[in-house]
């Protein structure tokens, strides 16, 4: 009798390990861009050609805003390309390319520790995601663009260095076509494989291996401009809207669930002891 109590509160206390093993969805970005401001957006262009091969980003200007542009008339990130100034310099004889894009970031990070948070999930499988997209300004149906998501650790992660950036690790690039209506695009980040940054020493390469080092999330939204009739002119744009990045499978503490485990083995202990 006494052992099977013992024993029932061991499986008991196994248990709670395994409930904290298969956790919960838990949500990692949910960015509507209705309430307050994000903690910080961006833009960026770019442009150039050859040959000789050139580059003409000095040439664009890109601005971020937030505006009511969104889905059901709500607010969205707004990203603009302005390509004006392309248009007082010749093409390049062989080929020429225009782009722009920015994005937003999500800090899993303590500043007052200078910890990061880190990620719940070692298996990049894990990672979904959903996001309205829509561009406008471009005479093609569609546009070539592109959902990055940049993983990165803590400054100076792998070695010092002059600034206090954060140190990029990944970049996982999706690509989507986006068109002038608000579509869905639904994602995860197993589906292409992670492009580590060129300063990540190659035994580092391992998501699994920093997955609770990751101090920030940037999500971008890139467009080929030039591949997508978005022309010389100011008028190209990219709207965001209902940015959402869940994860499953989060794992428990390797310490809590020791701990978990410990403490029944010492009550069987205990037990056992007491019984004879
Ligand atoms: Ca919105
Ligand atoms: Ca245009
Ligand atoms: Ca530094």
């Amino acid at each position: 009798m006494q052992r099977f109590f013992v024993l029932g509160i061991a499986a008991s206390t196994l248990l709670v390990a395994g409930t904290v093993a298969r956790a919960e969805v838990m949500n990692l970005v949910n960015e509507t861009f209705d309430g307050a401001p994000v903690s910080y957006n961006y833009a960026y262009g770019y442009a150039g050609g050859g040959n000789p091969q050139t580059d003409r980003g000095n040439l664009t200007a890109s601005r971020s805003t937030i505006d009511t542009v969104g889905v059901n008339g709500s607010r969205a990130l707004v990203l603009n390309g302005d390509f004006t100034q392309l248009s007082t310099v010749p093409p390049m004889p062989d080929y020429n390319y225009s782009g722009f894009g920015g994005g937003f970031g999500t800090f899993f990070y303590d500043f007052g520790t200078n910890k990061a948070s880190g990620l719940p999930s070692p298996n990049l499988g894990d990672y979904t995601g959903h996001i309205h997209l829509a561009a406008a300004g471009i005479s093609a149906a569609t546009v070539p663009g592109e959902i990055q998501v940049q993983l990165q650790l803590p400054d100076d992660f792998f070695a010092p260095d002059a600034n206090t950036d954060f140190t990029p690790f990944a970049n996982i690039n999706i690509p989507v076509r986006v068109g002038t209506d608000f579509q869905t695009y639904t994602f995860s980040l197993d589906q292409v494989a992670p492009q580590f940054d060129a300063g990540v020493p190659d035994a580092e390469r391992d998501f699994a291996k920093h997955f609770r080092d990751i101090g920030l999330i940037n999500l971008n939204f890139n467009v080929q401009a030039s591949d997508a009739g978005a022309g010389n002119d100011a008028d190209n744009f990219f709207y965001v809207d209902n940015v959402v990045l869940d994860a499953a499978g989060a794992v428990p503490e390797p310490g809590s669930a020791a701990l978990l485990l410990g403490g029944a083995g010492m009550l069987l202990t205990r037990r056992r002891a007491r019984r004879s």
